[in-house]
């Protein structure tokens, strides 16, 4: 097999990436059946749950933190940013980051990538054109269309136990499970273990009888939830995400959650579980979305974790870039826990090149570098044509010092590891 060195390997890697079909880890996107506020042929749902089109795109709680900045100047404070309505949030994100300053931020020049990979002009003073293109597409084609357009095969879904809006969905709908099959389940619940005291309320109004000590009787309670919610969902996993003070082993009624209930419910049904860590809630709460933080975490408790439950799949994304090393190095010792992605703040191409390349030698191919955490159905578009770019360019280099140590790089090699890296290790992960 003919050895590939020089551009041509770095070209041969691009292209390997490019192409490789993507299993998106972590989404918070949906299909129509779940209700969407907008499009050609449905019926508009205003609380559906599957977000797609320009104002969603420019009202994404990422760009809202970048226009209080933008805005604060003129006295845009985000009590007045949100008693605007969608559609004027949306102007006013246009007019203040895209059209009156450069578009420099990872998040604006996402929103560039994504209306050019449409075919759309970036460069237009108002949304008027593209709202109207929008308004003429149907939501289940623009899903393939955006597929197709990403690479992307698999969009794993966050289904949150304690959302209300989707939760009504899915226990008047018992189809919504067979919707798409492109759209895996996930079974998300925070509260169970980040706060007890406000899940007891919302358990019990659901039929389930808890309490605040956690007695051994809301314990099985809590299992039954879990149970009943697994044969609803079929998830291919099970969530939470953290803050930056979780500890463990800890002795709370969260930790416990997790001891007694969660984890024998994800042995019992092998599910992995996955725990994103880091994210400090609400550091500003009058920006609503926009104001969640991150804070370094403790990655011994992980390893903790993983030690006490050896037969346990985990899987761990840390918002701290702080965090990274010592993750990648816990997972050298735990073959039961696998980092993944380049979460939120760390979703930026210099954060993802450096925690890629750590990632890689480190671990070689045995993590799963990125997720997309989408919100918007477009955002597909740009977080993975983005991200390929960043995870060709360090999977390059490091193909280019293993020819210099010696070994010959061949296409079938690229091949192979472009489709692990983007697919394979979240489809052998998922199936174990
Ligand atoms: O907890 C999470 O799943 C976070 O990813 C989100 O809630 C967060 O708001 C986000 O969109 C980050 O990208
Ligand atoms: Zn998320």
């Amino acid at each position: 097999l003919p050895n590939i060195a020089g551009p041509d390997l770095a070209t041969a890697v691009e292209k390997a990436v490019a192409q490789a079909p993507v299993w998106d880890f972590h989404t918070h996107l949906y299909t129509p059946a779940f209700g969407t506020p907008m499009g050609r042929g449905v019926d508009h749902d205003p609380r559906g749950l599957m977000l797609w089109g320009i104002d969603e795109l420019l009202t994404y709680h990422y760009l809202i933190a970048e226009v209080l900045r933008e805005g604060a100047g003129e006295g845009l404070t985000p009590q007045r940013f949100y008693s605007l309505s969608k559609t004027e949030q949306a102007d006013l994100i246009w007019r203040k980051l895209f059209v009156e300053a450069t578009p420099l931020s990872e998040a604006c020049r996402g929103v560039v990538t994504t209306l050019t990979r449409l075919g759309l002009d970036p460069g237009e003073t108002t949304l008027d054109a593209y709202r109207k293109w929008f308004a003429e597409q149907s939501p289940d084609e623009q899903i393939d269309r955006v597929l197709e357009i990403a690479g992307v095969e698999k969009v794993t879904m966050t289904n949150d136990l304690f959302d209300g809006n989707e939760r009504e969905r899915w226990l008047a709908d018992a189809d919504l499970l067979r919707a798409d099959s492109r759209f895996p389940t996930v079974l998300r619940f925070d509260a169970l273990v980040t706060d007890w005291e406000h899940a007891v309320p919302r358990l019990q109004s659901w039929g389930y009888e808890v309490d605040q000590e956690l007695s051994p009787r809301a314990i099985d309670e809590v299992r039954r939830m879990l149970e009943e919610w697994i044969a609803r969902l079929r998830p291919v996993y099970c969530a939470m995400s953290l803050p930056p003070t979780w500890r463990f082993p800890g002795a709370d009624e969260g930790a416990r959650c997790l001891t007694d209930a969660i984890l024998p419910a994800c042995g019992e049904h092998g599910l992995p579980l996955a725990l994103m860590i880091g994210v400090t809630r609400q550091i500003n709460p009058e920006a609503k979305l926009a104001g969640d933080t991150v804070g370094a975490a403790d990655v011994a408790s992980v390893a903790h974790l993983c030690r006490e439950f050896p037969h346990q799949r985990f899987l761990v994304t840390m918002l701290s870039r702080e965090n990274q090393h010592e993750l990648a190095v816990t997972a050298r010792k735990f073959a039961n826990l696998t980092p993944f992605g380049c979460w939120w703040f760390l979703n930026n191409p210099s954060l993802i090149d450096e925690i890629t390349r750590m990632r890689l030698e480190l671990l070689g191919p045995t993590f799963i570098p990125q997720h997309s955490d989408c919100r918007v159905l477009e955002q597909l578009i740009y977080k993975w044509d983005h991200s390929r770019r960043a995870i060709a360019a360090v999977l390059g280099d490091q193909y280019a010092k293993l020819a210099d140590a010696g070994l010959p790089i061949t296409d079938r090699m690229i091949e192979r590891d472009a489709h692990r890296l983007l697919h394979g290790n979240v489809a052998s992960l998922l199936s174990r």
